[in-house]
């Protein structure tokens, strides 16, 4: 889980994973601060239990959410324990509920599991359901995986395919590495699409990211295409 700033957000939501965290089988949370200026404290943060456990890593500078996605994919493979493993945003637009239904489509054999806000009660608002579409079609063009959701960051996976996705675009563009390299190896993955919630509220609209971010990630993508190991 990445985080930057969220404040009472992450503190609600890591209470809701701890309340979620029995009925799983056990939870470990890899949050990953990521050099803002008010810094993550543990001590804020819901305490340890039998079954739920926070590992809180920093990185000393602001490297992106990307870049935080490839510090807790290491180290949560790292843990023999755990069978599945999910990506999600903390500032609540993903919600808690939806974490068994991620974790349950891998524990039933598949292994990635993309979020698809346009399966569920989303209230995307319509500039960024124009955009999500747009994404979508130039995603289909450059991976041929064609996804009802383009850059749904609530993702699962299997320890398999995890393994086989190193994240090295540190921004925004990951998003579409990681479909790259799931449509790469897609004759051996099961790939499902799972149905969840993303709450558009007023204060994830003016602190997430503006439509404009579209243009550094085609930046980002260009450059790599260009310049870069693949
Ligand atoms: N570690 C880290 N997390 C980030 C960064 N930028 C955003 N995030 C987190 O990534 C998640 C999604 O970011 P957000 O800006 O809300 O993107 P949006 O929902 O697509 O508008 C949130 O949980 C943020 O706290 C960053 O630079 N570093
Ligand atoms: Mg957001």
């Amino acid at each position: 889980m990445p985080t930057f700033e969220e404040g009472a957000a992450l503190g609600q939501l890591l209470g809701e994973l701890r309340d979620t965290a029995s009925a799983l089988g056990g939870v470990v949370v890899y949050l990953i601060d990521d050099g803002g200026p008010a810094q993550v404290e543990l001590s804020a943060l819901p305490a340890s239990s039998a079954d739920f456990d926070i590992v809180l890593a920093r990185h000393p500078l602001n490297l992106g959410q990307g870049a935080a996605l490839e510090t807790a994919r290491q180290l949560a493979l790292a843990d023999p324990r755990h069978d599945a493993f999910v990506m999600m945003d903390s500032d609540l637009q993903h919600r808690s509920q939806d974490l068994p239904h991620m974790v349950q489509a891998i524990r039933d054999g598949a292994d990635v599991a993309f979020g698809n806000r346009f399966g569920a009660a989303s209230n995307v608002p319509f500039g960024r359901r124009l955009l999500l579409w747009g994404a979508r079609i130039f995603e289909l063009a450059i991976t041929r995986l064609w996804l009802s959701d383009a850059h749904n960051g609530y993702r699962a996976f299997s320890a398999r395919a995890l393994r086989g996705i190193p994240i090295t675009q540190d921004r925004m563009a990951h998003a579409t590495e990681i479909r790259q390299r799931v449509a790469r190896q897609r004759r051996s993955l099961k790939i499902v699409e799972v149905p969840v919630t993303v709450r558009y509220s007023r204060e994830a609209l003016d602190k997430g990211q503006s439509s404009l971010g579209a243009i550094s990630i085609l930046r980002d993508l260009l450059f790599r295409f260009l310049f870069g190991q693949r």
